[in-house]
């Protein structure tokens, strides 16, 4: 089979915008909230008719698929040596509530393009390359991120936790996954774990979500790292009682104790010595929440992250410390102080590196080195096979909410970028 890459790249890797973008459009209509917000989460009816549309894209582009006992959807194109370890390329297309249509989105149906865009130039795989929907990336419905790679990483910890996991409605993981057709007579989960070598490679698309490649008028972000996230769970509880009636003296309000630990958070995040060290507390409920009734439980949820890890566990002792303290001074309960996750940073692949910079080149689009200060996927398929991610520029880089975007033609760039460089690692 001939290398047909060698002819003009420019020319012979061309992506059809239009059905690409008419595609993204679609696939926001599935959403619980009203555009241009998206909402999508894990196993929701919208979740599974999107499922329903990623498979389909993925048929038409002549993909087998197959699904595992989680949802992590698989589109194969067999190479001509199909026993070589294959190529993969993903991301997600759940959405957290009232965020964009571009996150994760142009990672899963822009790797279904980029398979268009290589079928259509004649090229041949000689390692098959493989197009993957991870099943959830994002925490919202049980609180746990990435969770579909995760598994696919083999984590045993994940498989047990996931036995008595159960959402905001008391609806456990394992019937929330047969309602949407998943995890039929699985009681653990542990087929879903990747082979060794199952994976040549593992690159995946996404949009920046931050500022710089827009700023800088750069086409392509070539990610050498991601950053570690860690998220935690906290509880306080107090006596409550009547707003009007209860002085304060004899007061125990676990609304105002959540309400220090946040300031706490924010305190630790900034002593951290370095800019990339963020904290964010993006849950706060109080209980039972009416004007005139003293909180008597306050629940928050602590996001994290750090390029250094050590750097952000030093923040972690000392937002459990933070916790004890308040609850002293505060004559409260800390009921619940759980690390959900706490992570170790990603690095890409030097190979993965080089094949997209050789790519970025090849195809003229500026570029340049970064780190992600998001998580994805990427960081647990890491654990599993070299890889690498190419960034596209967004609007302002807004994400998470609904203002996100990224033009057709900087997700073009990116599509393109992706197709070479599937195709220089399915022939190396
Ligand atoms: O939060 C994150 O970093 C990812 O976008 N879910
Ligand atoms: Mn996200
Ligand atoms: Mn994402
Ligand atoms: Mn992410």
């Amino acid at each position: 089979p001939s290398n047909s890459l060698s002819v003009n790249k420019e020319s012979s890797l061309s992506v059809n915008k239009e059905s690409l973008q008419k595609q993204i459009d679609e696939l926001s209509t599935f959403s619980d909230s009203p555009a241009p917000s998206v909402t999508r989460i894990l196993y929701s009816e919208k979740d599974v008719m999107a499922r329903r549309f990623v498979k389909n894209l993925m048929g038409l582009s002549g993909l087998s698929v197959r699904e595992d006992a989680v949802g992590n959807i698989f589109g194969r194109w067999e190479g001509y040596e199909p026993e070589l370890a294959a190529v993969l390329s993903g991301s997600h297309v759940d959405a957290i509530p009232y965020s964009g249509k571009y996150d994760g989105v142009v990672g899963v149906l822009g790797a279904i393009e980029a398979i268009n865009v290589l079928k259509r130039s004649g090229f041949k795989p000689k390692k098959s390359l493989e197009v993957i929907m991870f099943t959830s990336e994002e925490p919202t419905r049980f609180g746990i991120s990435c969770l579909g790679s995760r598994l696919l990483a083999g984590s045993e910890a994940l498989v047990k936790a996931l036995k008595q996991t159960v959402d905001n409605h008391n609806i456990s993981f394992l019937d929330a996954a047969r309602s949407a057709g998943y995890a039929k007579d699985q009681e653990d989960l542990t087929s879903v774990f990747l082979e060794e070598d199952s994976y040549s490679a593992f690159v995946e698309l996404h949009i920046e979500q931050g500022p710089i490649l827009e700023e800088e008028s750069i086409s392509i972000g070539i990610v050498t790292a991601i950053a570690a996230p860690a998220s935690i769970k906290v509880e306080f509880k107090g006596n409550g009682g009547h707003a009007g009636a209860v002085l304060m003296p004899n007061r125990n309000d676990a609304g105002l104790a959540a309400a220090e630990l946040a300031l706490a958070v924010e305190k630790h995040v900034l002593d951290s010595g370095s800019i990339d060290t963020v904290g964010t507390v993006g849950i706060m409920e109080l209980h039972p929440g009416a004007i005139n009734s003293i909180p008597s439980k306050a629940h928050l949820q602590i996001d994290t992250r750090d390029i250094d890890e050590s750097r952000r566990n030093i923040v972690i002792d000392k937002i459990r410390q933070s916790a004890s303290t308040i609850s002293e001074n505060r004559g409260v309960q800390l009921s619940e102080f759980e690390i959900v996750n706490q992570d170790p940073p990603a690095l890409s692949e030097d190979s993965v590196i080089k094949a997209m910079e050789s790519a970025s080149k090849e195809l003229n689009l500026t570029h340049k080195k970064m780190i992600s200060r998001a998580y994805h996927d990427s960081l647990f398929m890491a654990r599993k096979s070299p890889m690498g991610m190419i960034f596209i520029p967004c609007y302002k880089g807004y994400s998470h909410k609904p203002e996100e975007y990224s033009s057709i033609e900087d997700i073009a760039n990116g599509v393109r970028v992706l197709a070479l460089t599937l195709a220089k690692l399915s022939l190396s």
